[in-house]
């Protein structure tokens, strides 16, 4: 298992992540093979069919009845509840030697990725692990939206301290000029940080300023991939920036604490 690559997709609630996990797997099954994995228990419906699936061991309608709790503490058990059953779902993938698993998570992505859960997850698949974050295009309208979402991508970054590939998800609800202005934020922080200034006022204006300030001492992302499974559009070159971030990596390392942290 140590050769096959997972790669996880975490982001906000309704980024996009189980449609852009459809549109990957549709691409990279062609010349590879590809299992889905899906993580989150609470799924309704799915755009693909997950070759491994929670649901089959856990749903949020049982957790919240045995368990007697509402819909967010059911959540929250089935996610914990998950790890219960890592070691049966490693030994499904193994069997079945895929050279990719792509991993749905579930939508609260604080659940996933600021307990520990998220990364007792990756050490106990194993094999080589990466994190594709999506941003909805829906912060991408403001600067200092975009700002919040650049420091939650940096901060599950230091979180699983894994490769990671930052990705703007349905961009054709942006105009083009929206999207070059995206592309200009984050090519040049002093005109992101310019455009913070101009839109942002009190307090609001002095927490985008103290973030920005923060991401450039620990590092600003420096790139941000523009897809949408929508059209079909960037999933090419999304899948080549996936195979180049596997490119240089080694065997997992999560380290004593869980994570590596900044590199
Ligand atoms: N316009 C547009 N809508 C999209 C695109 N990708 C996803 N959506 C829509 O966004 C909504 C959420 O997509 P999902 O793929 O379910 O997002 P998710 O992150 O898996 O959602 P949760 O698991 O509930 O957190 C759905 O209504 C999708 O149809 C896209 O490229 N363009
Ligand atoms: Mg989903």
């Amino acid at each position: 298992m140590e050769k096959t690559k997972f790669v996880y997709l975490l982001g906000p609630a309704g980024s996009g992540k189980s449609t852009l996990l459809s549109s990957m797997l549709d691409l990279l099954s062609q010349q590879q093979k590809v299992l889905p994995l899906n993580l989150d228990p609470g799924a309704d419906w799915l755009p693909y069919t997950p070759e491994v699936d929670v649901r089959t061991r856990i749903t949020l309608a049982e957790v919240m009845e045995e368990y007697r709790l509402g819909p967010n503490g059911a959540l929250l058990a089935s996610v914990n509840l998950t790890l219960n059953h890592l070691p049966e779902f490693e030994e499904l993938i193994s069997s079945w030697g895929p050279d990719y698993v792509l991993v749905d998570t579930p939508g609260q992505l604080e659940l996933f990725a600021f307990r520990d859960t998220g990364v007792r997850v990756v050490r106990g698949l194993g094999g080589r692990a990466a994190i594709l974050f999506l941003v909805d295009s829906f912060f991408a309208r403001s600067p200092t939206d975009f700002v919040s979402m650049l420091t939650l991508a940096t901060s599950v970054h230091t979180r699983f301290g894994l490769p990671q590939l930052n990705v703007l998800t349905k961009v054709d609800l942006l105009q083009p000029e929206e999207l070059e202005r995206v592309e200009r934020w984050m090519e040049d922080p002093d005109y992101l940080s310019s455009e913070v200034e101009a839109e942002a006022r009190g307090l609001r204006r002095e927490v985008a300023r103290g973030l920005l300030s923060a991401l450039s001492a620990v590092g600003m992302p420096t790139t941000l991939q523009m897809v949408s499974p929508l059209r079909n559009e960037g999933i090419l070159e999304l899948q080549a920036s996936v195979e180049r971030l596997f490119g240089a990596e080694t065997e997992l390392d999560l380290g004593e604490e869980g994570y590596r942290g900044q590199e």
